[in-house]
C-alpha cells in the first residue's frame, strides 16, 4: 500500500553535513521525496511534537536538543513507506543499529541518533499534518515529473 512518512534529518545530523547521505538512502530504497522544509523548531512547537514523551528522563534533553538548531523536515512516498524508512533508518540506539542502517553509520547515541521517522500510520498523518499543508506535498502519483 502506497503510504507517507515523516522523516527528520535532526541538529546533528545537520551538524555532520550528511542530510545528503540520508535523502540518497531512501531514495535508493525506492521511497520518492514529495515534501521539505528547512526550520528550527521553537520549545513549545517541539514540545507539542514529542507530547507523548513527556515525563520521560529524556524528554526535556531531547526537547532542548530539537529546538537546538535547524532540521531538514521531509515528506517520503512509497509502498509500506514507513516501516521501509524505519528500516533503513535503524534501532533508536545506534549501538543496537543493524550494519547499513543511517543510525548505525552516522549516529552519536540515542539522543543525538541523526533522523526522526514516524513509527506508525496514525504518527505519519499527525506528523505529516504538522508539519505540511496539503498544497505543500508533491504527490509522486499525480504530479508532472512523472514522464
Ligand atoms: P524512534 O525515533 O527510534 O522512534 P522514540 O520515538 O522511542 O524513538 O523516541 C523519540 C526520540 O527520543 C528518539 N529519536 C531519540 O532522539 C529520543 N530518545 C528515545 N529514547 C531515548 C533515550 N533512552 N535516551 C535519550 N534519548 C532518547
Amino acid at each position: 500500500m502506497t503510504e507517507r512518512t515523516l522523516i527528520i534529518v535532526k541538529p546533528d545530523a545537520m551538524s555532520k553535513r550528511i542530510s545528503g547521505k540520508v535523502i540518497q538512502a531512501l531514495e535508493e530504497q525506492g521511497l520518492q521525496l514529495v515534501a521539505g522544509k528547512l526550520l528550527q523548531l521553537s520549545r513549545p512547537r517541539a514540545e507539542d511534537f514529542y507530547g507523548e514523551h513527556k515525563g520521560k528522563e529524556f524528554y526535556e534533553p531531547l526537547i532542548n536538543f530539537i529546538s537546538s538548531n535547524p532540521c531538514l523536515v521531509t515528506v517520503w512516498e512509497g509502498a509500506g513507506a514507513i516501516k521501509k524508512a524505519r528500516e533503513i533508518i535503524g534501532a533508536t540506539d545506534p549501538a543496537q543499529a543493524k550494519e547499513g542502517t543511517i543510525r548505525k553509520k552516522y549516529a552519536t547515541d540515542n539522543r543525538h541518533n541523526g533522523v526522526h521517522g514516524s513509527d506508525s500510520a496514525k504518527s505519519a498523518e499527525r506528523e505529516i499534518a504538522f508539519f505540511f499543508s496539503d498544497t505543500e506535498i508533491f504527490p509522486w502519483e499525480e504530479k508532472v515529473y512523472k514522464k
